[in-house]
């Protein structure tokens, strides 16, 4: 007998290709009034596939009288109403690791793009302003102090990448984390006050809504720059549009934004923000691999009765 389940959201088709081979999938986007389909036919489904972006309200759980399982693709629980489901125990698999490379890569080259002006320069040529005359000197990135904000799975592999280009590393996080070679500021303001280079690594969701504050950002100062491949939620957007305008600090390179897609027209114009639409984890190896655990955790939940990756 083949496991009813409810997709939320669309995934990449080779991992929908292999859902659809081992499981009973419906797509719940393909339902003009997705409310009143699953009053009809919620009690249908054991597993609910869906991810980061998409999540999983407790609406959408309590509409799922049989549930047994989530399974999510993506590292961030923020959009996953994880205590209703902790309530009907209903345990909840992640992908987390398989993206920390890629998440960690991204991280770096909007660090060294916002640093030494890459998509600016190139803006720069192609407008045909290098004919007229040299583009600015910008700022060194080996040998700085790299702040990551935020050490799990994501950040050391941020602060492990720093080593290479022989910077000082030091971090700020909930609690000290015991096996970190790494020294431990007691806030974002303090680890923003000391570091050349600040990148957000934290999860999202209410406990670190803007914990970068404009006090953090005037702590980071003139010279230093912002790198966020986080949540959006995690910056005060405004407070940042106002200190990057304002030169309070020397730029920043943002990867996620409060209101995805939608980016604050403030940033378009200007020129010290590197712009990226949400694509850390987007390379065809990683979010292959994403997919792929998403489906392993699905199948290993429903054939042994546990996750592989579950969420802590
Ligand atoms: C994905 C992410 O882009 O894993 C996460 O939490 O933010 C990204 O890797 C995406 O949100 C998955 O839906």
């Amino acid at each position: 007998m083949s496991f009813r389940i409810l997709q939320n959201g669309r995934l990449l088709p080779s991992i929908e290709t292999t859902l659809a081979q081992d499981f009973d999938v419906h797509p719940l986007w393909q339902e003009a009034d997705p409310t009143a389909y699953l009053a009809a036919h919620g009690h249908e489904f054991v597993g609910l596939v869906t991810s980061a972006r998409f999540g999983a309200d407790a609406q959408l759980i309590q509409s799922l009288p049989n549930l047994k399982v989530i399974s999510s693709f993506g590292v961030g629980c923020e959009t996953i109403a994880v205590e209703t489901a902790k309530q009907r125990g209903i345990p909840i698999g992640y992908t987390p690791d398989v993206l920390n490379d890629c998440v960690a890569d991204l991280a770096w080259g909007g660090l060294i793009d916002v640093a030494r002006g890459m998509t600016e320069s190139d803006r720069f040529l192609r407008r045909g302003d290098w004919l007229k005359g040299q583009f600015r000197l910008s700022t060194r990135v080996s040998g700085k102090r790299l702040g990551v904000l935020g050490l799990g799975r994501i950040g050391r592999t941020i602060a492990k990448r720093g080593l290479g280009f022989d910077m000082e590393v030091r971090y700020h996080n909930r609690s000290p984390v015991p096996d970190a070679p790494y020294a431990f500021e007691a806030s974002a303001i303090a680890l923003a006050r000391w570091a050349d280079f600040l990148v957000v690594a934290t999860a999202g969701g209410a406990q670190t809504n803007h914990l970068v504050s404009a006090e953090v950002l005037d702590a980071l100062g003139p010279q230093g720059y912002l790198i966020n491949i986080s949540r959006g939620s995690v910056i005060d957007e405004q407070a940042l549009i106002t200190a990057l305008a304002q030169h309070r600090i020397a730029g920043a390179a943002l990867d996620v934004y409060e209101k995805e897609p939608v980016v604050p027209e403030a940033f378009l114009a200007l020129d010290n923000v590197v712009l990226l639409p949400h694509i850390s984890s987007a390379t065809h190896e990683t979010r292959q691999a994403m997919g792929d655990l998403t489906v392993a955790n699905l199948k290993s939940f429903l054939q042994t009765g546990a996750l592989i990756t579950p969420i802590p």
